[in-house]
């Protein structure tokens, strides 16, 4: 008998039925591995209390019965060895990892008691409320730090979308996402959807067998490359000038749309002139994109109506000039009078956990419990004065150097979900900032190497066994109920900061009433409500909810100073920086360091998604593990038989900072002269890129806006 077969036979398909006798029940969850975006609706088969199986959720539009590489992991996830089961306090030195079990009320004392007199001595300020990639408790968490009196609520952000979001909003105020279904062109520039958001990967793919054009811009070969017309494979660190020089094309063909720019924007004809020197011959100079690929991509772009754009979150960021270059590349949408257009960019706005979902909720009110006024500045605030007019938060990147330098106020304690100290762009950095600290409280689902330099490290629970609100793009909308009971003591993040809010900000009387009256409270805009949505545990569509009209700047203008798009940013000027989206080359590059290109001549980038992997979270689990062993980089076969080195060889690779050992993986994906995507699960990358280091003493302002703009190594 064959194995298939034998897995064929009554027997054993019998005990995965949820047939009556055999005492399973599907229950519904949402997958919370890579939220907050996607959270795919999970059916979880459970019996006796424990999770034997996962099936995405068939009646959930977003994922429609699909789940990723990481999501069909999800019991590896929830069941791990390496779960926290009960609150820890520090026994032994930082980072021993001796800690001794407590009880929650312990937990909790210690820690507002400790909380408490660092606000004494310090204020309020002095103690840093921080989210890492998990999001689904940060409006609590940002409520309750600003009830507590401290501006410095922080996240991960500062590494991630925020600059990409804040270039768009400097350019038009707000930003519109591309309409798969009713764009003929989509212009996907430094994005990978089909790893890093599967979900939406099916609908892309939908649209393109209807016809929809697509024109992919960045150095790799993705999965989308298969579907693309166009590919430029430009130089990394270069999107700004290759914008530019589309820009060029546009105007010079007079391909743009005259009547948006004459009417809906400011800056038109110094942009004009600028980016004449983009011309396609200069621009494939700089880029490497051949000058006629370019001119056709800026063609098709622009006379297919309508066109969407659809930007990454950061690989065109993470760049010295990062914001200015997104912010060429934006430019475009509106140069073809894409901006707000049915099928062009859209814009709806979030309404829950940044979900364009048309749906209008109180989430900014509830959060912002204290004007900003009545708080000291936030951290990085002197420093980048720009990124906190625009991002509601204080600037992560800088905690470290705060703590270190005690200026302009000394950062003492740190209340944090989800730390990981590789997540910044100098972990040792970091990990010895921490260190210094007179206080850290480290929420997390694992024990993590950061969590091990905590003083008290608090169990959170995961997606399975908590209460969660979501909105899906696809206007539906769930409530989920824990369908297991929490492993060992855990918590849910909620529930921790409703304990901690009660003793460290009891005067929040909305805090007090909890979890579900605060989202009650958010929801109340739009006559949704806990106990309703607690009826549908699968979730369902909301019927009634409105679509935002197209061109709503007709009606009231842009949301920028001017009230226009800005081709020069009014915004950028005040603060007497480039108003144009000039184009500046990264710090280290062939171009600006040609000297350093000897010593060092293949191009690296890093970070870029692979479908398993999410951050530090899934290199536990042995089926994702299993497709990627050990750290990889990609290397194409050219670069590497000049170095005599074959596929699956350990390399050393250098950078100017230090090196690392690696496995190459020989692949065409990469471009020549370049050596890409070097991931592995980010716990095992050495500490190496650390050249904030080198700064004993702060940098100057100017230099750190650049350090802003990074580039990462995992
Ligand atoms: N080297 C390198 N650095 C990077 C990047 C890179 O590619 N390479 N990418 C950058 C980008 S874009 C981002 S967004 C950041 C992300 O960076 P991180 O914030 O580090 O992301 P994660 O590792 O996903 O999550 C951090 C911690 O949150 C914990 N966690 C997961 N779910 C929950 C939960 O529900 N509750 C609590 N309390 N904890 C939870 C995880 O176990 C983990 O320890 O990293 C940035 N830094
Ligand atoms: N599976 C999985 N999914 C994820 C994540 C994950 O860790 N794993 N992380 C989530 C998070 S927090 C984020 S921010 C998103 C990011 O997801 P994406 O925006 O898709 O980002 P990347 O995969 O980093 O990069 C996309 C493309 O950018 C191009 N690129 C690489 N280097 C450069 C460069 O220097 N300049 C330019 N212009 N382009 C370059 C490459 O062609 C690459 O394929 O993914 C989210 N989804
Ligand atoms: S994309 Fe994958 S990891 Fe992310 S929510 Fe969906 S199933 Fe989970
Ligand atoms: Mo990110």
């Amino acid at each position: 008998m064959s194995t298939y077969q034998k897995q064929s036979t009554t027997e054993s398909v019998k005990g995965k039925l949820p047939t009556p006798g055999s005492g399973i029940e599907i229950k519904k969850a949402i997958c919370s591995i890579c939220n907050p975006i996607p959270h795919c609706g999970i059916g979880a088969y459970v019996k006796d209390g424990v999770i034997i199986k996962v099936e995405g959720a068939r009646e959930n539009p977003h994922n429609a019965g699909t789940l990723c590489a990481k999501g069909a992991a999800s019991r590896q996830y929830a069941y791990h060895k390496d779960h926290i089961l009960s609150p820890l306090v520090r026994k032994g030195s930082r980072g021993s990892g001796d800690f001794e079990a407590v009880s929650w009320d312990e937990a909790f004392d210690l820690t507002a008691d400790r909380v408490e007199r660092i606000r004494r001595d310090s204020g309020p300020e002095s103690i840093v409320f921080y989210a890492g990639y998990p999001k689904w408790m940060r409006p609590f968490l940002k409520r309750f730090a600003h009830s507590f009196g401290s501006p410095n609520y922080c996240t991960e952000s500062s590494t991630c979308s925020a600059a990409a979001s804040m270039a768009a909003r400097l350019n038009y105020g707000v930003m519109g996402r591309p309409q798969f279904s009713k764009a003929k062109c989509l212009l996907v520039w430094s994005n990978n959807p089909f790893y890093s958001n599967t979900a939406a990967v099916r609908k892309l793919v939908e649209a393109r067998e209807r016809g929809l054009k697509i024109i992919e811009v960045g150095p790799l070969v993705t999965p989308l490359t298969a579907h693309a017309d166009i590919h430029l494979r430009m130089r990394p660190g270069t999107s700004g000038a290759l914008a530019l020089g589309m820009g060029n094309v546009i105007i010079e063909e007079d391909i743009y749309d005259r009547k948006f720019v004459e009417n809906w924007t400011i800056g038109f004809d110094e942009f004009r002139s600028y980016v004449k020197q983009f011309t396609p011959s200069f621009t494939e100079e700089i880029t490497g994109v051949s000058a006629g690929l370019m001119q056709k991509a800026a063609r098709v772009y622009a006379k297919a109506k309508p066109a969407g754009l659809l930007t990454g979150a950061n690989a065109t960021v993470y760049h010295t000039n990062g914001v200015q270059n997104h912010r060429a590349l934006t430019a475009l949408v509106g140069l073809t009078g894409n901006f707000d257009q049915e099928g062009g960019n859209y814009v709806v706005p979030p309404g829950y956990l940044y979900v364009p979902s048309g749906v209008v909720t109180r989430q900014d009110e509830f959060e912002q419990s204290r004007p900003w006024e009545e708080m000291a500045p936030r951290v990085g605030q002197d420093l980048y004065p720009v990124w906190c007019k625009m991002v509601p938060q204080g600037q992560a990147i800088h905690v470290p150097f705060q703590i270190k330098s005690g200026r302009p106020y000394p950062i003492r304690a740190m209340i944090g979900f989800g730390v990981n100290h590789r997540m910044w762009p100098g972990p040792d950095f970091m990990a010895e900032s921490l260190r210094m600290l007179d206080f850290f409280l480290d929420v997390d689902i694992f024990m993590t190497d950061t969590a091990r330099m905590a003083d008290v490290v608090l169990p959170a629970c995961t997606s399975f066994e908590r209460s969660e609100h979501k909105f899906y793009p696809e206007r539906y909308v769930i409530w989920t109920s824990p369908v297991i009971e929490p492993l060992g003591e855990s918590r849910s993040d909620t529930d921790i900061i409703f304990e901690l809010a009660a003793r460290l900000a009891p005067g929040d009387q909305l805090l007090r009433e909890g979890y579900e009256a605060c989202v009650d409270w958010i929801l109340e805009p739009t006559g949704l409500s806990v106990a309703e949505l607690k009826k549908y545990p699968a979730g369902y569509s909301l019927k009634d909810v409105r679509k935002p009209e197209y061109r709503k700047y007709e009606k009231g203008g842009f949301p920028t100073p001017s009230g226009k798009m800005e081709f020069t940013s009014s915004i950028l000027k005040e603060a007497g920086l480039d108003p144009l989206p000039l184009y500046e080359e990264p710090k280290y590059s062939p171009r600006s360091t040609p000297e350093l290109s000897k010593d060092f001549p293949l191009i690296l980038t890093s970070g870029a998604r692979l479908p398993m992997f999410i951050h530090s979270r899934t290199f536990r689990l042995p089926w994702p593990r299993s497709l990627r062993p050990d750290p990889m980089l990609d290397i194409n076969p050219k670069d590497a038989a000049q170095r005599g080195i074959k596929q699956g060889d350990w390399v050393s690779l250098s950078a100017p900072r230090g090196s690392i050992n690696v496995r190459a993986n020989l692949t065409q994906i990469v471009p020549l002269q370049y050596a890409g995507r070097l991931k592995t699960a980010m716990v095992r990358r050495l500490d190496w890129c650390d050249y904030l280091r080198d700064h004993e003493e702060m940098p100057e302002a100017p230099e750190l806006d650049r350090i802003l703009a990074r580039f990462y190594l995992w």
